[in-house]
């Protein structure tokens, strides 16, 4: 019929948090018109979050760039892929004369929620061979990693607690109402902790805010900043104190025990409770509830991560439920096993260290084969051999998303070379000399490498790309398949078919050996129309629920995904353990000694005399980090980016609702609108980051009109975890006055 349009319906899993939520589209003339939930879907059931249902609004987005960019005389012109790959080798050549350290490269948030990001960013850091590599990791969930690496010697084995069976649910640092869940995946987080009640179970949350989820739990526990280390070793010393240590199956597999219970000597609930904040008989009383249930888990994010003591925090949450006996049993902290992943023989393993090479300026240690983000600008600004000259950026915006950013920024622009891959002209990439935009996520396949392996169920999914690739862009595979080559000394012609051939190669040389086959046979196997897709299908048939290619015929592969566009149930989480430990002695090693030396250090803050006014962050459903603000529907409303404070303290400093505070730190200074609220505690005032979009040669034009501020021009990169790196986020001294 004239007039007519041809509308469908495709499912694909969506790729802006961690909650990997089944979203249904419908597409009319080519576009997406209208996103909700996948009610089919296996694991998300239909939920869905604003963010999600903007997702049209997201691909629609007029300042999404189409064409890459290239700095001519000062200016970004659009330009064709030839003509900016050019620049780019031409770029990285030059810079590389002062040798390889001279070019970093740093990868965002963003690098592990595209199959781009899971099967190319690796290959492209080996290809650059430098030590200066930096990623969003050491503003996050580092100390996690360092924790992992000494307890289980592996830093990617990360305990998720088993939302759907645990009986008691102990939450620190964490705001899943607004976050939907990190290190724990688990779409419609909120629901699944409503379930717990509502079969009998409860849930406490450890917050200096009230937050949402702070509001829906049984119970809210306020604590100080900083110190939940302390708190948590207060419960480690009580479970010894009050012979409340039952570990269970966990007794054949644990080693250090005595150890840890000597460390914890020094941190008796009434040593605590003053720095925390939290009464020591509530302390004493949570050991006891965390014993005494059925099941536990503990489970602490990004609050008990980006503090002084990330690594201690991190290491002690596991430490509770290890001593409680909640480790790798259900309903307690569980070992998610992802479809392309692969079990192990048990047995002893490697082990895990930091420290293989240290950052030339500060010394920090090496992590996971990174350096800390918080010494980049140390990098760039400080002459020598070694210095940084170039940069790559991949889905990064470490102006906003980095400690003294202010400082950052201008290193930034100090730079001989950069180039970033990201579809905005945002804070970051305004530097660069050539922009590479990759194609809006509607057009590209989307398999979860990274959050599947921390999902509270084992599940997989496989979206195709829901639209073909518009003329003259470039799949996000074949932009960071190109540096790579480039990097690889191969030229910017070099065709990237080359590369994809050689990762395809690498994963059936593994599977020739494991199925004793001829890769060349396993080859004439591999399905998928794109080079993304025959490398997933390659891993899932060798994973862990594999067919093994055809071996075990109702065994995963990509066609059986393909098969089912609302995911596939593998089932709940299976206990792992001794299989999954990868520590030279083969057990849980509960008393690292890295670890251990760093207990010193928290003795001394247990004593220390408070400090005034401290910041901490905030996220808000709405927003996604710094790079979201540009969809009109989640910047829609009363402004989100202001300084919470405590009225008492409001009153004590002059300051009314709607009225500006200053706000200083050692590093910076900034102006803000207060609100006034009983939600944050007395002495904690908070402020989110991601905003301050009003600095000049940015393409954001909804953006720029809801600017906010850059809360990390208050943020100090010299404080950071020492064992990890990881930047202090939360917790920063600030002076506050009206403006
Ligand atoms: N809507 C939305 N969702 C997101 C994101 C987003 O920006 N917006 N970002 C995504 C990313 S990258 C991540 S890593 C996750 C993070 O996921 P979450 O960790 O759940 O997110 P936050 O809201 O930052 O929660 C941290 C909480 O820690 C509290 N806190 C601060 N300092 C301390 C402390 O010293 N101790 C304790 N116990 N608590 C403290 C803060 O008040 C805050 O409520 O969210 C992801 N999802
Ligand atoms: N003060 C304070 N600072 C924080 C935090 C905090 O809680 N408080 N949280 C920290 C945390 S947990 C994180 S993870 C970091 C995030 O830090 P970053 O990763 O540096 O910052 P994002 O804001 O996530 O920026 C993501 C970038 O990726 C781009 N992008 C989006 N989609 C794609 C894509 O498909 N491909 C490519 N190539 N690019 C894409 C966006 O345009 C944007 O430039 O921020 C950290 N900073
Ligand atoms: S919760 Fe996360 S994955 Fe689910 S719809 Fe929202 S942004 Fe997407
Ligand atoms: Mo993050």
């Amino acid at each position: 019929m004239p007039g007519t349009t041809a509308t469908r319906t495709a499912y694909r899993t969506c790729p802006l948090c961690e909650a990997t939520c089944g979203l249904t589209l419908t597409i009319a003339d080519d576009r997406v018109t209208h996103a909700r939930g996948d009610r089919e879907h296996v694991f998300s059931h239909g939920f869905v979050c604003p963010k999600g249902a903007a997702f049209p609004q997201l691909l629609a987005d007029p300042d999404r760039l189409r064409r890459p960019l290239l700095r001519v005389d000062g200016t970004l012109r659009e330009v064709g892929w030839d003509e900016a790959f050019a620049a780019v080798e031409a770029g990285l050549t030059a810079a590389r004369a002062g040798g390889r350290d001279a070019v970093a490269a740093y990868l965002g948030n963003p690098t592990v929620h595209t199959m781009a990001g899971g099967l190319y960013a690796g290959p492209l850091l080996r290809a650059l061979g430098t030590r200066n590599v930096f990623t969003a990791s050491t503003v996050d969930q580092m100390p996690k990693h360092v924790s992992s690496g000494y307890l289980y010697g592996d830093p990617n084995a990360i305990p998720v607690p088993d939302l759907d069976r645990t009986d008691l649910l102990v939450l620190l640092g964490a705001n899943p109402w607004e976050s939907n869940g990190s290190l724990c995946t688990a779409p419609d987080f909120p629901g699944r902790l409503r379930a717990l009640q509502a079969r009998g179970g409860r849930f406490l949350v450890v917050d200096p805010r009230r937050t949402r989820t702070a509001a829906a739990a049984d119970e809210h526990l306020p604590i100080r900043p900083g110190t939940d280390a302390l708190l948590l070793f207060a419960l480690v010393h009580t479970l010894f104190d009050e012979n409340l240590v039952r570990l269970g199956r966990l007794a054949d597999h644990v080693s250090g025990l005595a150890d840890v219970r000597e460390l914890a000597a020094a941190f008796a609930p009434e040593r605590v409770a003053d720095r925390c904040a939290l009464p020591a008989p509530r302390i004493r009383q949570l050991a006891r509830e965390l014993a005494a249930a059925p099941t536990a888990a503990v489970y602490g994010r990004v609050g008990t991560c980006t503090v002084a003591f990330g690594t201690l925090t991190s290491w002690l949450v596991d430490v509770v439920n290890v001593l409680t006996g909640n480790l790798d049993r259900p309903g307690g902290a569980m070992f998610p096993l992802a479809a392309h992943q692969r079990t192990r023989a048990a047995g002893p393993g490697k082990g895990f260290r930091t420290g293989r090479w240290a950052s030339r300026v500060r010394g920090l240690p090496e992590v996971k084969g990174e350096l800390p983000v918080a010494t980049l600008a140390d990098e760039i600004e400080t002459p020598g051999a070694g210095q940084i000259r170039a940069l790559i950026t991949v889905a990064g915006n470490p102006v906003l998303s980095t400690a003294n950013s202010d400082r950052l920024d201008r290193a930034l622009a100090s730079l001989d070379f950069m180039v970033s891959v990201d579809p905005y002209l945002n804070e970051t990439t305004r530097h660069a000399d050539v922009v590479l935009p990759p194609p809006d996520p509607a057009r590209a396949g989307h398999y979860d490498f990274a959050f599947l392996t921390l999902a509270v169920r084992n599940v997989a999914s496989y979206s195709p790309p829901v639209l073909p690739m518009e003329p003259g862009s470039l799949d996000e595979c074949d932009i960071l398949a190109r540096l790579t080559l480039i990097a690889a000394g191969q030229g910017a012609d070099a065709d990237p078919a080359g590369l994809h051939e050689q990762l395809l190669g690498q994963v059936l040389a593994d599977a020739a050996e494991a199925l004793d086959r001829p890769a060349d046979e396993l080859r004439a196997l591999v399905a998928g129309d794109r080079p993304a897709e025959r490398l997933l299908d390659a891993r899932l048939r060798l994973g862990a629920y594999g067919d093994r290619f055809g071996q075990r015929p109702d065994g995963l592969s990509l066609t059986r995904l393909l098969d089912h566009p609302h995911g596939v149930d593998l089932g709940a989480l299976r206990p792992r353990l001794p299989e999954v430990l990868r520590t030279p002695s083969g057990t849980v090693e509960l008393c690292p000694p890295p670890i251990a030396a760093d207990v010193a250090r928290l003795r001394d803050a247990r004593d220390a005399p408070p400090e005034g006014f401290v910041l901490v962050g905030r996220r808000h459903l709405r927003s996604n980090n710094s790079w979201m603000h540009n969809v009109p529907a989640l910047v829609k409303g009363r402004d989100r980016c202001t300084l919470q404070v405590h009225p008492e303290d409001a009153a004590k400093l002059g300051l009314a609702a709607g009225e500006e505070a200053r706000v200083t730190s050692r590093v910076g200074s900034l102006v803000v609108a207060v609100e006034v609220t009983p939600d944050t505690m007395p002495g904690v005032v908070s402020l989110p980051h991601g905003w301050g979009h009003d600095v000049p040669g940015t393409r954001q034009a909804v953006a720029r009109a809801h600017a906010g501020v850059n809360s990390n021009v208050l943020t100090d990169e010299t404080a950071v975890d020492p064992l990890s790196g990881n930047v202090v986020l939360n917790g920063i001294p600030v002076r506050v006055q009206p403006a």
